[in-house]
């Protein structure tokens, strides 16, 4: 059938609801399906239109608040993840009856070989990585994307992989209803997101489908909550900084020395680790608690844990200067992940943050951190409010721009000092993104004379 005799035989269409990256792979993915759809964006200038037009050159494309009357032609409307359910658009399309879906429950529909999602607050896209390569590192070929990098299903336009390995937001999992992926993996969950989701509930939960129809599960064996949602028919293996028992994945203590373990039985010193910091200890038991569930052989799991020193943006050195490290870790967009860095670097921090805070708990931040910052440079949307959190704990600063903050906190700094950038908060009120942020962090870093 082509497009023209679908639009005859079916009065309503698809609707595409958002034209950023998510919308533009499906709109590719609808092209290669000669599936026709009306395309809209809620902001007077998307950023993807002209790209949209070149793939969908025919396409109805409207731009600007939507108006709900288009509803009546719309079948099914493809939502982008950063568009919340109360959105009043979306709010519309669900009194109408509409059907609402993610990129996502089109994926599973199409795929046609299996998947592991790993979700968590912290660590997914360390752990989809970390996973890809060991799968690579023992022989198989296997396509990692969604949240991170490759949306999914443009995965699909690709020749099949033995395993697809998808990074899942809470945005994308509240709304796929079937996902049966052969593994799925739960890192970890604090809270972020406040400023999508309802409420805390409402993200956790978002977070726990993961876990409903997979085959396999890998779970932090230190969430109840976790543990209670396991079936008997799941296989299940866990992970965390404790001591495993049998065949799940742990920390082990042995002649002074710290292993990565699974049960009993020792499997590389965590000093041999090429990621820094003790989170990264416990995403790599979850990346082999995962490829073992997949039958990866050990020495090719322990030899990617030996070599991958880190994605950008994520405890990336920058440069050592005067005798201070600047740390770029922009993708701590949340507390737990800020806390996380400022925990695995040693002596007095310079601690840059600030953004958008997501509804994130400041004082729990503050709590955490305190006693390890010689001075918290503050900048963006929030900075009032952790500067809240943060007084009488430590030296307050605030600079107008990211620039401005590194050299404020390169003049605080003191020799043997670290200058970390963990801002704790979403980069989207001075950045396009928390990339743009770690690259205007490391270019005013190298610019220090
Ligand atoms: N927007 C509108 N109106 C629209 C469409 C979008 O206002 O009609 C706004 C959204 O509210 C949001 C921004 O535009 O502020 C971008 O939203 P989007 O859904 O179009 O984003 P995409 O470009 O499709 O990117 C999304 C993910 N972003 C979000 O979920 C916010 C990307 O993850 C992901 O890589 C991409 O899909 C491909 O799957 C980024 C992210 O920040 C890295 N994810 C969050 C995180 O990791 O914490 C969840
Ligand atoms: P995500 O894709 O979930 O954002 P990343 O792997 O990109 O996770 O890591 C983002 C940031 O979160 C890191 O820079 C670090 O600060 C923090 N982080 C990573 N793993 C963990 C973890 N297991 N627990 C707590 N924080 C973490």
């Amino acid at each position: 059938m082509n497009a023209i005799q679908k639009m005859s035989t079916s009065r309503k269409q698809d609707l595409v609801y958002g034209f950023g990256n998510t919308g533009l792979s499906i709109a590719r993915y609808l092209s290669r399906q000669q599936s026709p759809a009306i395309y809209i964006d809620s902001r007077a200038t998307p950023p993807g239109v002209a790209a949209l037009k070149q793939i969908q050159p025919a396409a109805e494309i409207l731009v600007g608040p939507p108006d709900p009357n288009v509803l009546t032609r719309v079948n099914r409307i493809i939502v982008s993840p950063g568009i919340s359910d109360d959105d009043a658009f979306l709010v519309a399309a669900r009194a109408a009856g509409i059907e609402i879906v993610s990129d996502i429950e089109l994926f599973v529909e199409q795929a046609t070989a299996p998947f592991v999602a790993i979700t968590g607050s912290n660590g997914k896209s360390t752990v989809t990585t970390l996973l890809t390569k060991m799968c690579e590192a023992a022989g198989l070929t296997a396509h990692a994307g969604a949240n991170l990098g490759t949306p999914a299903l443009d995965l699909l336009a690709a020749e099949t992989p033995d395993l697809f390995v998808l990074e899942l937001s809470s945005f994308q999992l509240q709304r796929t209803r079937h996902l049966p992926a052969r593994i799925a993996v739960l890192l970890n969950i604090s809270a972020d997101h406040l400023d999508w989701h309802r409420d805390e509930a409402e993200y956790r939960e978002a977070k726990y489908r993961i876990l409903n129809e997979a085959s396999a599960v890998v779970i932090n064996r230190t969430d109840a909550e976790s543990r209670n949602r396991v079936t008997a028919e799941q296989t299940c293996r866990s992970f965390a900084l404790n001591e495993p028992r049998r065949q799940n994945y742990g920390l082990t203590e042995h002649d002074g020395e710290t292993f990565l373990s699974r049960g009993d039985e020792r499997l590389l010193p965590t000093s041999k680790i090429a990621l820094v910091g003790v989170h990264n200890q416990e995403n790599a038991l979850a990346a082999l608690a995962t490829g073992d569930v997949l039958g990866l052989p050990m020495p090719a799991m322990l030899s990617v844990l030996e070599s991958f020193a880190g994605l950008p943006h994520r405890m990336q050195r920058v440069r050592r200067w005067h005798d201070v490290d600047f740390i770029n870790d922009s993708k701590a967009t949340n507390v737990a992940a800020a806390i996380a860095a400022v925990s695995s670097v040693g002596g007095p921090v310079v601690l840059i943050a600030g953004g958008q805070g997501k509804g994130g708990d400041f004082s729990a931040f503050a709590a955490a951190v305190h006693d390890k910052l010689r001075a918290a440079v503050l900048i963006g949307e929030d900075a009032d409010v952790i500067a809240g959190a943060f007084a009488n704990k430590t030296n307050i600063l605030h600079a107008d721009s990211l620039g401005a903050a590194v050299s404020l906190a390169a003049r605080e700094a003191q020799s043997g000092d670290t200058v970390l950038l963990a801002p704790a908060c979403a980069s989207f009120d001075q950045f396009a993104n928390y990339m743009q942020r770690g690259i205007a962090f490391c270019d005013a870093v190298e610019a220090l004379r």
